[in-house]
C-alpha cells in the first residue's frame, strides 16, 4: 500500500493546551509521526495540487487566517502558542476582525487547538498526503494511506478545534466527488465523534458520513456526534452517528462498525474514505476504550472485505510508544 507523508508535518509543535482549568502538555506531539513511519517503513512524499482542492471544502478568509494568526501574535507581543479566548456562539457572523484574538476566536471552537508558525504547514501536507492518497486510490489502487499529522476531523468549513486545523478526511472526500465519483462515503473510526466532517458533508446526499465514537455525553466534542444527528436538507439521512460507552472492547466496537458499514453499503459508494484513529487503543492517554494493537487488523479486515476503493486517512492516537504497532496492524488488515 502506497503511504503518504512529509516532513514540514513534524513542525507543529505547540507546547501546551488550554484545558479542565490549566495548560497541560500538548497531546498531538511530533514524535507521533516519527514513531508511525518508523514502524511503516518508507513513504513517499506528497504532489502539491495546490489550494484548490482545500478551498473546495475550507473557507478562503480561514486559511488566511491560518497562516496570519502566528504572526499577528508575536507581532501583539504575546508569549507562547496562539489560544484563543473568547467565542461567538450566537449570530456568527463574517465581520473584519483585526485584532488577532477575535480573528482567531472566530475561527476557533476550542482552547485545545493552539497555533504556531508551523501549523499551516504541517495542515496542508496532510492535506496533500490525503490527496495523494486519493489520486492513487483514483488510478486504481485498492488502497492507500495518508499518514496526516496534525489530525483533520474536527476541523469544520471555517473553524479549527481538537488538534485540527484542515480536514483532510473531507478534502479527500471532495476531491474524489470532483474527479467524477458520484457517491463518496466516509467511515470515521476515531475514538472522537468527527464534528467537523459532520459539519462540512451535513446536508449532502452525496457523502455519506458514518462514526462510530464516544458517546459526546462523555467526552469531546460534546455538542455533536449524538445518535440523533442524521444530517439536514438534502443531507437527511446520509449521517449515522454510533455513540458508545466507556470501557468499549472489540466486541461491541465491532457490531457498530457493521452497522455503519451496512448503512454505507446501502448507499453504494464508488469509493471510501476512513478516518482513523487508534486512540481507541487500551493505553490511549486521553480516551477510554479497550480495543487492542490485534483488533485493528481485524477492523480493517472487516472493512477491507466490503471491496471499496478506500483512501485510510490518519487522525488521533496518543499512546506514542504503542502508536506505530496499532498503525501497522490496521494497515495489516488491508
Ligand atoms: C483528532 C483527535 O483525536 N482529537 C482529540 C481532541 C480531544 N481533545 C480534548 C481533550 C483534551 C485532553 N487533553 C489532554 C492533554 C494531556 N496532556
Ligand atoms: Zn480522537
Amino acid at each position: 500500500m502506497r503511504i503518504f507523508s512529509h516532513p514540514l508535518q513534524a513542525a507543529h509543535r505547540p507546547s501546551n493546551e488550554f484545558h479542565n482549568g490549566g495548560m497541560t502538555p500538548y497531546a498531538d506531539v511530533p514524535a507521533r509521526l516519527q514513531i508511525m513511519l518508523r514502524a511503516l517503513g518508507p513513504v513517499e512524499a506528497p504532489m502539491d495540487a495546490g489550494m484548490a482542492p482545500i478551498l473546495a471544502v475550507h473557507d478562503a478568509a480561514y486559511c488566511q487566517a491560518l497562516q496570519d494568526v502566528p504572526r499577528l501574535w508575536r507581532e501583539a507581543g504575546r508569549p507562547g502558542d496562539a489560544i484563543p479566548y473568547a467565542f461567538p456562539v450566537v449570530q456568527r457572523r463574517s465581520l473584519s476582525l483585526s485584532r488577532v484574538d477575535a480573528l482567531l476566536g472566530a475561527h476557533a471552537m476550542d482552547t485545545v487547538t493552539p497555533l504556531t508558525e508551523d501549523s499551516w504547514a504541517a495542515s496542508y501536507w496532510s492535506s496533500q498526503a490525503a490527496l495523494s492518497a486519493t489520486a492513487a486510490v483514483l488510478g486504481g489502487d485498492r488502497a492507500a494511506f495518508a499518514l496526516a499529522r496534525p489530525p483533520g476531523h474536527h476541523a469544520g468549513r471555517d473553524y479549527c478545534g481538537g488538534y485540527c486545523h484542515l480536514n483532510h478526511a473531507a478534502v479527500a472526500a471532495q476531491a474524489a466527488r470532483d474527479a467524477g465519483v458520484e457517491r463518496v462515503a466516509i467511515l470515521d473510526i476515531d475514538y472522537h465523534h468527527g464534528n467537523g466532517t459532520q459539519d462540512i458533508f451535513w446536508e449532502r446526499g452525496d457523502v455519506f458520513y458514518a462514526s462510530v465514537h464516544a458517546d459526546p455525553a462523555t467526552d469531546f466534542p460534546f455538542y455533536w456526534g449524538h445518535a440523533d444527528e442524521i444530517g439536514g436538507g438534502t443531507g437527511e439521512g446520509a449521517t449515522l452517528n454510533l455513540p458508545l460507552p466507556h470501557g468499549t472492547t472489540l466486541d461491541a466496537f465491532r457490531h457498530a462498525q457493521a452497522t455503519a458499514l451496512a448503512a454505507i453499503a446501502r448507499f453504494a459508494p464508488g469509493l471510501l474514505v476512513v478516518s482513523f484513529g487508534a486512540d481507541t487503543w487500551e493505553g490511549d492517554p486521553i480516551s477510554r476504550f479497550a480495543l487492542t494493537t490485534p483488533s485493528y487488523r481485524m477492523l480493517a479486515a472487516e472493512i477491507a472485505g466490503c471491496g471499496w476503493p478506500t483512501v485510510i486517512v490518519m487522525e488521533g492516537g496518543y499512546a506514542v510508544d504503542a502508536l506505530g504497532a496499532n498503525v501497522a496492524s490496521f494497515l495489516a488488515g488491508f
